[in-house]
């Protein structure tokens, strides 16, 4: 496993410097790129420190033609951190840290189509996830992701400093409030829990603006899913900021979009980095398995 600490020091030392164990393609000039020449189960400790700092310093990257059972798949995002266990959506078979995400062809709705980062209600939001393709469409069936350092970064002064300090409640009541709950489960393969439903809200409160724990980097940290309200504000009151922020934070110019192949891997930065996955194959099935895994406390 990649420890945060020392990671980070290293990180900040390399960053920037060639890889050697693998050959990375940046995929746009946002974020992005595709890592070729790894077999991620035979990837080493050196391997998995130059993937990791590919990730560091792309936010998201690509793998194809991996072939991971269940238990490696489980086994490479060990090497990153623990795993979380999703405390609304069922989880395979056997497989706690394992969500199918998986559209079957007469699903009318997918898992994760519109923008958003992943379970930030929790105090600790995952730090990514690993996704993996098992059976893909002939077309369609797209994610898109969008770098959050930068959306702040493109931000005036003004707003950036009219942000700094300010926190913002987020969410999981779309999921598991029944009514919502029983919605989602009726148009989609990845259910919500039973057990999940009628629980109080699991919310947290956390920084507008948060900095990476390992580049020190600031980012937006906002997402349509899952923020309800500014801290001591009303939701009317908050309303009009945070749409601005949203569709800011998700302009082309800070996105990419990654095509699906069978066997192809994208691995997020769930800090800072947005994602999004099209619904746009109607009629097809699309299967994946994701594995997260577990992050720090936003400041
Ligand atoms: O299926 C995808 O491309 C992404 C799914 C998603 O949004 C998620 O796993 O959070």
């Amino acid at each position: 496993m990649v420890s945060a600490g020392a990671t980070s020091n290293k990180c900040r030392q390399s960053l920037g410097n060639g890889f050697t164990r693998i050959d990375v393609r940046p995929v746009s000039g946002t974020l992005g790129a595709e890592i070729l020449g790894v077999d991620l189960n035979q990837a080493d400790e050196e391997t998995i420190e130059q993937i990791h700092r590919a990730f560091l310093r792309y936010h998201v990257i690509f793998f194809r033609d991996q072939s991971l059972s269940i238990d490696s798949h489980k086994d490479f995002a060990r090497r990153f951190g623990t795993l979380n266990i999703h405390p609304q959506y069922v989880p395979l078979r056997g497989h706690p840290e394992v969500l199918s995400v998986t559209k079957e062809p007469l699903d009318i709705h997918n898992v994760g189509g519109l923008w958003h980062s992943d379970l930030t209600f929790l105090e600790r939001p995952p730090m990514g996830s690993i996704l993996y393709a098992l059976e893909v469409p002939d077309w369609g069936g797209d994610t898109q992701f969008a770098n959050q350092a930068l959306a702040y970064e493109s931000l005036t002064e003004a707003c950036q400093n009219l942000l700094s300090g300010l926190r913002a409640l987020h969410s999981d009541r779309g999921l598991s409030e029944r009514k919502e709950a029983q919605k989602r489960n009726a148009t989609r393969s990845l259910k919500i829990a039973e057990s999940a439903m009628d629980q109080p809200p699991v919310a947290s409160l956390h920084p507008i603006v948060r900095t990476h724990p390992q580049t020190g980097r600031k980012s937006l940290f906002v997402n349509r899913a899952f923020t309800i309200h500014f801290e001591d504000m009303t939701e009317e009151e908050s309303r009009p900021l945070l749409n601005f922020l949203y569709e800011h934070a998700v302009k082309p110019e800070f996105t990419c979009r990654f095509r699906w192949k069978k066997h192809s891997i994208a691995m997020w930065d769930n800090r800072c980095v947005q994602h999004y996955a099209l619904n746009d194959y109607s009629g097809k099935r699309r299967h994946m398995h994701r594995v997260t895994v577990d992050g720090d406390k936003p400041f």
